[in-house]
C-alpha cells in the first residue's frame, strides 16, 4: 500500500534555484549546480518524462485558469515551465493519438488505428522507427508506464499467459509495467515486459471480443455483481472487481487489477523506474489511467473534488505527478529532466459509467471555452493542456505561450535535442519543435492536423477549417457535438475560439486553400 500525500497547496512555485555558467548546447546556455547530474555531458542528456493524461480537458486542470478545480501539482510543474494555449493531440481519441505521439506519423494514414481492442494486435510494427528507440539510439534507458492501448503480439498468436510479443520492447522500450488497453476493456490486468503479473498458471486468462466465456456472470445480466459501479451506456461485459466492461475475460484471478490501486501501482512502478535509473539518462513514458473511465479512484480522494468521481480521479491525477516531482526532486535530478504533461484527447463527461459526473460537474467546463470534446472535430476534442518544464535547458519559466504545436512532434523535437538524425522514413509529420519548447519561438508550426472520430481538421494561423464529411453530429449518450458535417466548415479562431460562426461562404478561398493544403499534406507527409 502506497502512502498518499495529497495535499500539497503552498509548496513553493519555483522549484528551481540554478547558477547559469559558461556551457552551451545548441546555443542554450546550460546551467551548472553542484550535483553531479549537472555536468555537461548529462545537461546534453536530460532526463526526459512524458506524462500523459487520458481524457483530460483543457479546462481540467488549473494551470490554464479554472477556479473550479485545483490542480496544485500540475501548477508547480507549469509554474516551473512553460505551459501552451495552443497545443494540440493529433487526434480526438486514444489510440491514434498515442500512435503519432510515439512514431511521429498522423495516424490517418493506416486505416488500422483507431480505437483498438483489449486483444488487438500491435498496431506499431517492429522495424517501424518510434520515439523510444530514438531515445535508445541516444544512449538512453526507455520505458513505458501505465496505459498501452496501441495492441500486443501479432497474428502469429497472442499467448496472455506467456510472452506477448511485439510489445513495448520489439517497439524500444526497455522497460514496461502496462494495462494492454484501457480500464475500461478487457483483460483487467497488468503486464510487466510482457507477461501479466501475478499470474498462477493454474488459472490462466482467456480474453475474447467475440465469446462470452460459459459460465462468466456479465454485466447486461448480474447488475446486482456491480458492487463498484454500473454503467450508463455500453460496458456491460465482463465484470471485474464489481465493475463490468467492454470484451470478455476469463481466469487470472490473482492478476485482476483493483481500480481503486491503478494510479498507486503504476505511480510506484514509475518512481520504482526512476530512482533504478538515476545514474543513466532515461527516458519514461508515463501514460496514466486517469481520468478515464471507469473513475473509480482511491478512498484518499473519494468526495474530494464535490464533483464525484470524474473530479476526484483529477485530484488522483494530481497527486500522481506530484510523485513523480518528488522523486525527481528527492534523488536531485529535477534540474536536469525534461518533462512534458499534455493529455491524449480532450474530455467527456459521460463516457458510459454511472458515475455521476454530469450531476456533479457544477460550472465546471473540462473543455474551458472550447466547442466539443473527445471525438470531437472541434477544438475540445484536440486542443489539450500541454506543459513543457526542462530547468538546466532554460525553458521559461511560468509563461504562457501562443505557439501552435503537436504531440506529433516529439519525434522530430527530441531528435533536435538529442543531435540523432532523421532518417528518411523515420516520422514523416513531426516537426522540430525545440524552440517553442524552450519559449524562444511563439509561432510554432505552420498549421495542425487533427482527426475526429468522422474527420480531419486543420489550424493554420487563425483558421480552423473542418473538412466536410457524413457522418454522426452528435452522439446523444455522450452528449457531444462531433463537428461533423457534410458541409464546409471555417472558423476564425483570434475571434471565435468556440467555434460558432462558420465562415466557410463568406471565405470560399480559405476553404479552397485549406482544402488543398489538406489534399498536399495527405499525398506527401513533411508538407511546408
Ligand atoms: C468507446 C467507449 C468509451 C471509451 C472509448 C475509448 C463505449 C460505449 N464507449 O467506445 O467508454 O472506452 O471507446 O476511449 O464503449 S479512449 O480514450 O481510450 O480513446
Ligand atoms: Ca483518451
Amino acid at each position: 500500500m502506497h502512502v498518499f500525500r495529497y495535499f500539497r497547496y503552498n509548496r513553493k512555485q519555483d522549484f528551481i534555484s540554478s547558477k547559469p555558467v559558461g556551457l552551451s548546447f545548441l546555443g542554450l546556455a546550460v546551467c551548472a549546480g553542484s550535483s553531479a547530474q549537472n555536468s555537461s555531458e548529462n545537461a546534453k542528456h536530460p532526463n526526459v518524462v512524458v506524462i500523459l493524461t487520458d481524457d483530460v480537458g483543457y479546462g481540467d486542470v488549473s494551470i490554464y485558469g479554472s477556479q473550479t478545480i485545483q490542480t496544485p501539482n500540475i501548477e508547480r510543474l507549469a509554474n516551473s515551465g512553460i505551459r501552451f494555449t495552443n497545443a494540440h493531440a493529433s487526434s480526438a481519441t486514444s489510440t491514434p493519438s498515442r500512435y503519432s505521439l510515439l512514431t511521429g506519423q498522423y495516424a490517418f494514414r493506416r486505416k488500422d488505428t483507431h480505437v483498438a481492442r483489449g486483444d488487438a494486435f500491435s498496431i506499431i510494427r517492429p522495424g517501424q522507427k518510434t520515439l523510444p528507440a530514438l531515445m535508445q539510439r541516444a544512449g538512453y534507458i526507455t520505458a513505458a508506464v501505465g496505459k498501452w492501448h496501441l495492441g500486443l503480439g501479432d497474428e502469429n498468436g497472442q499467448d496472455w499467459n506467456g510472452l506477448l510479443k511485439p510489445g513495448p520492447r520489439e517497439l524500444g522500450f526497455d522497460y514496461s509495467y502496462i494495462m494492454a488497453a484501457t480500464g475500461d476493456r478487457t483483460p483487467c490486468v497488468y503486464l510487466e515486459n510482457q507477461r501479466i503479473v501475478n499470474l498462477d498458471p493454474a488459472d490462466p486468462v482467456e480474453v475474447s471480443y467475440t465469446t462470452p466465456f460459459p459460465g462468466e456472470p456479465l454485466g447486461k445480466d448480474y447488475p446486482e455483481l456491480l458492487t463498484k459501479q454500473r454503467p450508463s451506456f455500453g460496458h456491460d461485459q465482463a465484470i471485474v472487481n464489481g465493475i463490468s466492461r467492454i470484451g470478455y475475460m476469463r481466469g487470472g484471478k490473482s492478476a485482476l487489477w483493483v481500480d481503486e490501486d491503478i494510479a498507486s501501482t503504476i505511480t510506484q512502478k514509475a518512481i520504482e523506474f526512476i530512482e533504478q535509473n538515476k545514474n543513466h539518462p532515461f527516458f519514461l513514458y508515463f501514460a496514466t489511467n486517469d481520468i478515464h473511465v471507469p473513475r473509480y479512484p482511491h478512498q484518499e480522494f473519494v468526495g474530494k473534488s464535490g464533483m464525484g468521481p470524474r473530479g476526484d480521479a483529477i485530484l488522483q491525477l494530481d497527486w500522481s505527478v506530484g510523485q513523480i516531482l518528488d522523486v525527481l526532486e528527492k534523488n536531485d535530478l529535477l534540474e536536469n529532466t525534461l518533462i512534458v504533461f499534455t493529455s491524449d484527447n480532450g474530455p467527456v463527461v459521460n463516457d458510459g459509467y454511472d458515475d455521476q459526473a454530469v450531476e456533479l460537474l457544477g460550472n465546471h467546463k473540462p473543455g474551458d471555452v472550447l466547442r466539443g470534446g473527445k471525438y470531437s472535430a472541434f477544438d475540445a476534442g484536440t486542443r489539450v493542456p500541454f506543459v513543457v518544464c526542462w530547468q538546466v535547458g532554460k525553458v521559461k519559466q511560468g509563461v504562457e505561450s501562443p505557439a501552435l504545436v503537436s504531440l506529433v512532434d516529439m519525434y522530430a523535437t527530441f531528435a533536435a535535442l538529442l543531435q540523432q538524425p532523421m532518417e528518411e522514413d523515420a516520422a514523416p509529420d513531426s516537426f522540430n519543435q525545440l524552440n517553442a519548447w524552450l519559449g524562444k519561438d511563439k509561432k510554432g508550426r505552420p498549421y495542425a492536423v487533427k482527426q475526429s472520430v468522422t474527420t480531419l481538421t486543420i489550424i493554420e494561423k487563425k483558421w480552423k477549417y473542418i473538412v466536410p464529411a457524413q457522418g454522426d453530429a452528435y452522439w446523444p449518450l455522450e452528449n457531444m457535438e462531433l463537428g461533423t458535417n457534410p458541409q464546409a466548415q471555417l472558423y476564425n479562431l483570434e475571434t471565435d475560439l468556440s467555434e460558432q460562426t462558420n465562415l466557410a461562404t463568406r471565405y470560399p478561398k480559405e476553404v479552397k486553400r485549406l482544402q488543398s493544403l489538406m489534399d498536399q499534406i495527405k499525398r506527401s507527409p513533411r508538407t511546408r
